[in-house]
């Protein structure tokens, strides 16, 4: 029987990729590669929406094709392309945007997060049919199973109904994806902010962990992160955010559980945790940054793994786009 499929997308929005990106959903790419037929994607079209510099796009594209390899996704385990390369993503979102009601769009909580924080002559239209777009992204492929990180539920929400609605509308079409979103992990928050979710687009990085930034500077972030009055190293969202989030990030990365860490932190200060919890994260992402930093060396290396990736997608995504374009009742080039 052949795999399940599954499909993911990251935005090369900034230069480093953060704690909440690799633990919400690049740890789960790299798990799946082997039990599923993997395709992963750099979305460098929905990175248009923040209106990024060229020069820094086109950098941070291949900066996160980079951290991607050096955090274990493995081109000969997976197609790992770049969205822009891939037309029929553009193709299907239109599709998709004529088959969104207005209002549904409206509804999405990004969009109006988003929308919200700036004013309404500076928003780009981009940003309500990014949904569309990234509905476009994961049907194209047929995909079973979608991990992301908890924030993406509702956008997983609307591809499903997309689907559904094309499938009743046309005839069967395309498979109808799952949300594939762990609960270990699948929100990180802000060490300085911890009932705000990570975010690149954090006000101050000083809450940010990210992954190719010098292990000193790691260090001083959690050491400096905000808990609370007590003392007690324990999980409690609801008292202890703080304490809560760093005891996440501790299990997920060293792979022991929660109450065993506890354990081992009964009767010791909040000083002595936030320091083992630097030392884990340091020495996890130590390799992860020189290995990197190896790969970008050589661009024409990263290209050729980009290439091979596009072709394989390309041949998938041209597929599912002509039987699209058939059922609406578009005319075939004669
Ligand atoms: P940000 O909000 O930080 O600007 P983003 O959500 O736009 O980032 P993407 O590159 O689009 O970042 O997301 C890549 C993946 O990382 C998505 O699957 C998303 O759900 C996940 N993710 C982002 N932030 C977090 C977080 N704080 N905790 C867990 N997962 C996260
Ligand atoms: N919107 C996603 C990024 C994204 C994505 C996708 C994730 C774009 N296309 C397809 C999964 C599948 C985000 O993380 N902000």
């Amino acid at each position: 029987m052949s795999k399940p499929r599954v499909l993911s997308g990251i935005q090369p929005t900034n230069g480093s990729f953060h704690l909440g990106n690799y633990l919400g959903a690049v740890k789960q790419w790299v798990e799946l590669q082997e039990s599923h037929d993997a395709f992963y994607c750099v979305v460098d079209l929905h990175a248009l929406t923040s209106s990024p510099d060229p020069k820094e796009l086109r950098q941070n594209t291949l900066v996160s094709v980079a951290q991607l390899l050096a955090l274990g996704v493995d081109p000969e385990h997976c197609t790992l392309f770049i969205q822009s390369h891939v037309a029929e993503h553009n193709q299907l979102g239109w599709v998709m945007e004529c088959l969104t009601g207005f209002g549904e769009a409206s509804r999405m909580t990004q969009f109006k997060d988003k929308s919200q924080k700036i004013e309404n002559d500076r928003i780009g239209v981009g940003v309500f049919t990014y949904p569309m777009l990234m509905a476009a992204d994961i049907l194209l492929y047929q995909a079973d199973q979608v991990p992301v990180g908890e924030d993406q539920r509702q956008h997983i929400e609307l591809t499903r109904d997309l689907a559904t609605r094309f499938n009743s509308q046309y005839g069967k079409t395309f498979r109808i994806p799952e949300g594939y979103i762990l609960k270990e992990g699948a929100k990180i928050y802000d060490l300085q902010d911890p009932t705000s979710k990570m975010s690149k687009s954090a006000e101050s990085a000083s809450g940010l962990i990210e992954l190719l930034d010098a292990p000193e500077i790691n260090t001083k972030k959690i050491k400096s992160a905000v808990t609370d009055t007590g003392r007690e190293v324990r999980f409690d969202v609801a008292q202890k955010p703080g304490i809560s989030n760093l005891l996440t990030i501790y299990s997920t990365l060293s792979g022991r559980s929660v109450a065993e860490i506890e354990n081992e932190f009964d009767g010791k200060g909040y000083g002595d945790f936030k320091g083992a919890v630097a030392e884990v994260v340091v020495e996890y992402l130590r390799p992860v940054r020189t290995k990197t930093l190896e790969l970008l060396g050589d661009p024409g290396h990263l290209n050729a793994i980009l290439r091979v990736g596009a072709d394989k997608a390309s041949a998938v995504a041209s597929k599912t786009l002509s039987d699209v374009y058939e059922r609406i009742g578009l005319l075939a080039r004669g």
